[in-house]
C-alpha cells in the first residue's frame, strides 16, 4: 500500500476513516492553527515485517486553547489498525481533554472509546448543560474501564461496535463531542500560567498522561512491533507527552 493512499484514508476501516475526516475538518475550526514541528523520522513512520507495510502517519497541530492537537493512523501488524486522538488543552483555559482511540482488526473495530475528559473534579457544567451532553448511551456492548480508566469523565463511551448503524452512532457521539468541545472553547477566556487554576489544570494533565501510559495493550503493540525502548519513547514524546508549565 503506498504510503499516500494511507495518508488519504484509502484502505483503513470506514469508521476509522469518516472518523479522521470528522477530526480534521473540525481542527480546521479552530482558531489560530498551526502546525507542530515534528521529527520528520517520527511524522511518517514506515517499516516492512514480514512482507507486511507497517505505517504510523502523525498530524501534530496547535490553535487558541490548544496546546497540542495529535492525530495519528495506523497500520501495526498484518490486520491491526488503529485511530489515536488527543486534543490536549492550553491549560491556562477551562477545556477538557479530548480524547479517542479506534482500534479495528480482522473481526472489525474492538475497541472504540471517546471521552471529554476533566482537568479538575468534572467537566465545566457551562459545557455539559448547554450542550446537553449525556451518558445514556444505547449501545449493545459496553466495554468494561480499566483500572487506569479513572481519568475518564461520566460522559465516556467505551464500545465494540456491533453494527454498521453502530459505527454511525458513535461518530454521531463523536462529532457531538467535538462541535460542543470547539464551540465552548470560543467562549473560554484564559488565566495567566501562574494562575492557581491553570498549575491545577496542567496537574490533571501530567495525571491524565501518566494514567495512559498504564495502558499495557498500547506499550505492548508497539514493543512488539519496533522494540521495547521505542515503544516507551515514542509514548513518551509523541503520544503522552506533558512539557512543564512555561514561566509567562
Ligand atoms: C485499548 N489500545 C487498546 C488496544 C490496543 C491499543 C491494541 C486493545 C484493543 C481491544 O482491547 O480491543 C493500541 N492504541 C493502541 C496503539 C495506539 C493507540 C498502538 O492509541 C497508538 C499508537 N487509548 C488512547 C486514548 C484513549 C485510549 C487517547 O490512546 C482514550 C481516549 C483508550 N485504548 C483505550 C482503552 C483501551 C484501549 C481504555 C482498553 C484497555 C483495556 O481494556 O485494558
Amino acid at each position: 500500500m503506498l504510503l499516500s493512499s494511507f495518508i488519504s484514508g484509502q484502505g483503513l476501516h470506514p469508521l476509522l476513516d469518516l472518523t479522521a475526516d470528522l477530526i480534521r475538518d473540525s481542527r480546521e475550526r479552530l482558531i489560530d492553527l498551526a502546525l507542530l514541528d515534528l521529527d520528520p523520522e517520527l511524522r511518517n513512520i514506515y517499516k516492512k515485517v514480514d512482507g507486511d507495510d507497517l505505517f504510523i502517519v502523525n498530524e501534530l497541530h496547535q490553535a487558541r486553547g490548544f496546546r497540542k492537537l495529535h492525530l495519528e493512523l495506523a497500520r501495526i501488524g498484518s490486520s491491526l489498525q488503529i485511530l489515536h486522538c488527543v486534543f490536549f488543552p492550553d491549560p491556562r483555559f477551562d477545556l477538557p481533554i479530548f480524547g479517542v482511540d479506534l482500534v479495528a482488526g480482522v473481526n472489525g473495530v474492538s475497541a472504540a472509546i471517546v471521552d471529554l475528559s476533566p482537568v479538575g473534579t468534572d467537566l465545566p457544567i457551562n459545557l455539559t448543560e448547554k450542550f446537553k451532553l449525556r451518558n445514556d448511551f444505547d449501545f449493545k456492548l459496553i466495554r468494561e474501564l480499566p483500572d487506569w480508566g479513572n481519568i475518564f469523565s461520566s460522559k465516556v463511551c467505551f464500545i465494540k461496535p456491533a453494527s454498521i448503524d453502530e459505527e454511525k452512532k458513535f461518530l454521531q457521539l463523536t462529532d457531538d463531542y467535538l462541535t460542543a468541545l470547539i464551540s465552548y472553547t470560543d467562549t473560554v477566556t484564559p488565566n495567566s500560567f501562574d494562575s492557581p487554576l491553570t498549575i491545577e489544570r496542567h496537574r490533571h494533565q501530567l495525571k491524565y498522561c501518566h494514567q495512559q501510559k498504564q495502558n499495557d495493550k498500547t506499550r505492548n503493540v508497539l514493543a512488539r512491533t519496533f522494540s521495547p525502548q521505542w515503544a516507551e519513547r515514542y509514548i513518551d514524546i509523541i503520544l503522552f507527552e506533558c512539557p512543564p508549565l512555561p514561566k509567562t
